[in-house]
């Protein structure tokens, strides 16, 4: 035990346990001479961006390990999931989910496209495929599932409610890299997936993303849509953008998979770490990945279930915060909770019960290859204890 009494916590004015701040999502670096090595060789041979070797070789691998036809690297998954959009055509409302980081709905909302919040399932905190089909109107055109932590959506259920309907159907796979859905890796399902390299990502280009499809047609147009849309020297067929991924993203997207099984390894480690340290505390339940198939690891989830902790999700994160451990919210308050979709919607929290007790009861905590063992049994130990003494913390005024 760390603390004895709750006057020892930093909230109150005790000496903080970390002298340095925890975060959730310090990047994972790779091999540094690889790197520098690389970064060397693409200043020698001046090619900096526009589809240079560095982006080719990290599509190809990437397409590889996937097992996907094509995979087509971009800026950033922001970017790609916007290419990826107007390239199918979407158009009028599309289906998301509330539950997902603001860029999965500002990326429909920058094209002109309504996004439509659907509520989540409770259990899997991804999109609630019943609930789709009651807010498909005669002006939706997409669906754009989210794998939220790395977990797929329900796929088959999505696949076959797009079909039925004649929805495009794609999913933001931005958590979702190296994980599987019935033992097959995620990039391949849906008419496109999109993937987000960003530095907070467990395998990071610095920023990056990439959209893998197995359809050829498809391909051919990402390809031109994040190249201005040009189909050869002077000649643009398409409206596109600059969703290019620079070489020296691609160097470091090359180094980080070449350590990609380290980093995994590390994360299931201090999974297991949080999962024996938070067991048994009660009303604190940490998210659970099917042993069944693969996952990167890289979300430490736990729910907060206030009338047996006695101290709510934010107190508990004051708490954490004067630690100097960064627990952060994701996705409080929930895409349709900021602007211009609670303007433009004001009632749409009326339909996603489910979204709204879940950003107020989820906190992720810090992981990676940044942060020890003994770091996670101490912030463990932490949370312990602030359950424990959660009725006493919550009657004090520094905890208002
Ligand atoms: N779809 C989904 C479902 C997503 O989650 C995301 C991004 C996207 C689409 C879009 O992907 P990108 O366009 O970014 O490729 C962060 C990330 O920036 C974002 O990529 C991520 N999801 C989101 C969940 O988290 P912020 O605004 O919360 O990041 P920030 O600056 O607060 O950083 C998070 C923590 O990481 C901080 O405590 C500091 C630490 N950090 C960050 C960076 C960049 C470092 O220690 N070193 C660093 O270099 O969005």
């Amino acid at each position: 035990m760390y603390k004895t009494n709750i006057n020892e916590l930093a909230l109150f004015g005790g000496k903080p346990i970390f002298n340095e701040l925890l975060h959730v999502g310090r990047p994972n670096i790779g091999n540094r001479e690889q790197l520098l090595a690389r970064i060397n060789n693409l200043l020698d041979r001046r090619w900096l961006s526009n589809n240079g070797p560095f982006v080719q070789e990290l599509e190809q691998k990437l397409a590889g390990y996937l097992g996907v036809k094509h995979c087509i690297a971009m800026c950033n998954a922001t970017v790609a999931l916007e290419i990826a959009a107007r390239a199918l055509g979407l158009q009028g409302e599309v289906i998301l989910p509330s539950f997902t980081f603001i860029a999965s709905a500002h990326a429909l909302q920058w094209l002109g496209i309504t996004p439509v919040f659907c509520d989540v399932d409770p259990l899997t905190h991804n999109i609630d495929p019943i609930k789709v089909e009651n807010v498909i109107t005669q002006y939706t055109t997409g669906i754009l599932g989210v794998h939220v932590w790395g977990r797929a959506c329900n796929i088959d259920k999505l696949s076959s409610i797009a079909k039925k309907h004649g929805l495009r159907l794609m999913f933001d796979a931005a958590h979702a890299f190296g994980c599987t859905h019935q033992g097959k890796l995620i990039g391949g399902f849906g008419e496109l997936e999109v993937f987000s390299f960003h530095a907070t990502k467990f395998f990071n280009s610095f920023e990056g993303g990439a959209v893998t499809t197995t359809n050829d047609e498809l391909a051919e147009k990402l390809r031109r849509m994040r190249n201005f849309g040009f189909a050869g020297l002077d000649n643009v067929i398409d409206i596109g953008t600059n969703g290019k991924m620079s070489e020296v993203s691609a160097a470091m997207g090359l180094t980080s998979f070449e350590s990609m099984n380290e980093f995994i390894e590390a994360n299931h480690n201090n999974y297991l770490v949080y999962s024996n340290g938070l067991d048994d505390i009660s009303g604190v339940q940490l998210i659970k990945y099917s042993e069944k198939e693969k996952n990167n690891y890289q979300y430490i989830v736990i729910e907060i279930d206030e009338g047996s902790t006695g101290l709510s999700r934010d107190l508990l994160i004051k708490v954490l915060h004067a630690e100097n451990v960064r627990a952060r919210r994701y996705f409080y308050p929930g895409c349709h909770q900021m602007e211009p979709y609670r303007s433009n919607f004001p009632k749409a929290k009326l339909a996603l019960p489910e979204t709204e007790k879940l950003t107020s009861k989820v906190l992720q905590l810090p992981s990676g290859t940044a942060v020890g063992e003994e770091d996670i049994s101490r912030i463990c130990e932490l949370i312990r204890f602030a359950v424990v003494n959660g009725a006493e913390i919550s009657t004090l005024p520094e905890s208002r």
